[in-house]
């Protein structure tokens, strides 16, 4: 069972993965844009797209099961945006059931994308061997999950580990790519969240002032976590949560924090990919349950 095929999709704010994973290695991806702006129709389409493109190349044995990280509150195979902003107009889109259909019936299984990558980084990558980890996403968004006795702990209603909306989202509005892009352009600096990293590493004032804000916010929510749950580790993800440079701020804000309210920060084993392994991880446990 371990061994099978699953077609792995990972939807972001940003970018669109359509990957053919088994266990933890991904055996060949396929990226595109997320068309956001669009809407969910136009962004399934894009994504069904892609992953054509990838079963094209028949680099693996035909997938036995679609697993799909998704941004967005993902109950039951439906995806409602909780930050609309970012992904507009889905309010209960029946996300598994549109891929389903699109690949012949091929059962898929969804869930939220950090949600996914914490249980790929605990199943394969720094989460492992932790009883309990939290993984953050600083990317378009700012996402979460939560591992618990090595059991991914979605909560009630699946909105558990949804840390960018701590403080009813005041996190998310600080700490994102998104916020770090915005935060930027007021300062006249028209310029991606990437190049506002680049630039904080380069000492430019205003960008290490916006870096030094979101790394703040970041550890001021992750001394909240340690306060309600006290995870062993928390993993680090993201395009802008992976960037070295961030990873130091966040190291750096720590250290102004009593040490008794710290949680070590290591970065994700898997990368970008944790959400397609752990998506695809999570899709081949649903498939054997009875
Ligand atoms: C937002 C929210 C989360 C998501 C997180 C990271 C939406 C559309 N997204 O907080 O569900 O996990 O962003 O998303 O409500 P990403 O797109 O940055 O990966």
């Amino acid at each position: 069972m371990a061994r099978a095929t699953v077609l792995a999709l990972d939807i972001g704010g940003s970018k669109l993965a359509a990957a053919l994973v088994r266990g933890a290695k991904v055996l060949d991806t396929e990226l595109t844009p997320t068309p956001a702006r669009s809407g969910p129709e136009a962004v399934v389409e894009a994504l069904v797209g892609a992953a054509r493109r990838l079963l094209e190349r028949g680099q693996a044995p035909a997938p036995a099961v679609i697993g799909v990280a998704s941004a967005g509150l993902v109950v039951d195979g439906r995806v409602r945006a909780l930050s609309p902003d970012l992904l507009p107009g889905w309010d209960g889109f029946p996300l598994a059931e549109r891929l389903e259909a699109a690949f012949f019936g091929l059962p898929a299984h969804a869930l939220n994308d950090a949600q996914a990558a914490a249980y790929g980084e605990a199943r394969h990558g720094a989460g492992r061997g932790r009883g309990s980890s939290l993984f953050v996403t600083v990317s378009t968004g700012v996402g979460g999950g939560l591992v618990l006795a090595d059991t991914l702990w979605r909560g009630a209603g699946g909105m558990a580990g949804h840390v960018g909306h701590l403080g009813r989202r005041a996190l998310e509005r600080v700490a994102s790519g998104t916020a770090l892009a915005e935060r930027a352009a007021r300062l006249g600096h028209a310029v991606d969240a990437r190049a506002v990293v680049a630039a904080a590493e380069a000492g430019e004032e205003w960008a290490v002032g916006l870096v030094t804000d979101a790394a703040t916010a970041l550890v001021s929510a992750l001394v909240d976590v340690k306060y309600l749950v006290d995870p062993e580790v928390i993993v680090l993800g993201g395009g802008v949560g992976l960037n070295p440079a961030f990873g130091r701020a966040v190291q750096l804000a720590f250290e102004g924090v009593a040490e008794s309210l710290r949680t070590p920060v290591v970065p994700a084993a898997l990368g970008a990919a944790a959400g397609l392994v752990g998506a695809a991880a999570w899709a081949l446990e649903r498939r054997s349950m009875p």
